[in-house]
């Protein structure tokens, strides 16, 4: 799977070519392609961003320069994706569509955003990773990458992508390691049982419970009602 991301920021993508993506990209699963969009500036100050018209606070990034950097990629079937507060919310469904795509072009925006023209011209989608305001695209665009990036084919084992939170719209159960005995609490007793069929039915039991007391949203009436038995 390919990524392209247009920012004014690229030194900022530094640490998530490490991480996770760093087994995925040395395999080929995964190329990140950075274009500075400041490399299109027409001025000799390299300008990118002028005053908005109408009048307030801030500046605004140019059409043009930020058409020249898109049309530097070439690829008319890459989907391009702008990172706002205005988009739909990133979800796990969201994430796995996403990563059946072969080419994803990230646009990240800063100041007080892009001309409005180049948007309509060039963006697929819009979305934001959560109700919140950040500083810039970048963030929510290298969530994007970590999230896609576990779904390509060979990224992660199977098994891993298919237990976790969401997939089944359960959170996860909670995990357990040496030593047996800490600060004089023991590991739960089935775990050391060696019985994996009790094994699994207390974990899908604690993933129940954990839904229902967390994020009881999550469930429908049936399972919030085995939640309550159980608790019981
Ligand atoms: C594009 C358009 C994404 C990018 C506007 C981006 C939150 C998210 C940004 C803006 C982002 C998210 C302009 C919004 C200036 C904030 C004060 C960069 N913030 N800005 N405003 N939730 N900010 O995904």
């Amino acid at each position: 799977m390919q990524f392209t991301i247009l920012t004014l920021f690229p030194e900022m993508f530094e640490p998530i070519k490490h991480s996770i993506i760093e087994r995925a990209s040395k395999n080929n699963l995964i190329n990140i392609n950075l274009i500075n969009i400041r490399d299109f500036s027409k001025d000799k100050h390299k300008h990118v961003d002028d005053t908005p018209y109408g009048g307030g606070a801030g500046m605004v990034i140019k059409p043009d320069v930020v058409y020249d950097a898109y049309n530097s990629i070439n690829d008319e079937n890459a989907k391009v994706i702008y990172l706002s507060p205005k988009g739909k919310t990133l979800n796990q469904k969201k994430v796995k569509e996403l990563s059946k795509e072969k080419h994803l072009v990230l646009l990240c925006g800063h100041y007080e955003g892009i001309d409005q023209r180049v948007l309509d011209e060039i963006v697929d989608e819009e979305i934001s990773i959560g109700d919140y305001v950040l500083t810039g695209g970048e963030l929510p665009a290298m969530v994007l990458i970590d999230s896609v990036s576990r779904y390509v084919e060979g990224v992660l084992s199977e098994d891993s992508t298919k237990e976790e939170s969401f997939s089944n719209n359960l959170l996860e159960y909670p995990q357990y390691t040496r030593p047996e005995i800490f600060n004089g609490k023991k590991v739960p007793e089935v775990l050391t049982s060696g019985n994996h069929q009790k094994i699994d039915d207390w974990r899908k039991e604690q993933s129940l419970i954990t839904t229902y007391l967390k994020r009881p949203e999550l469930l429908n009436e049936s399972e919030k009602e085995l939640a309550k038995k159980l608790l019981n």
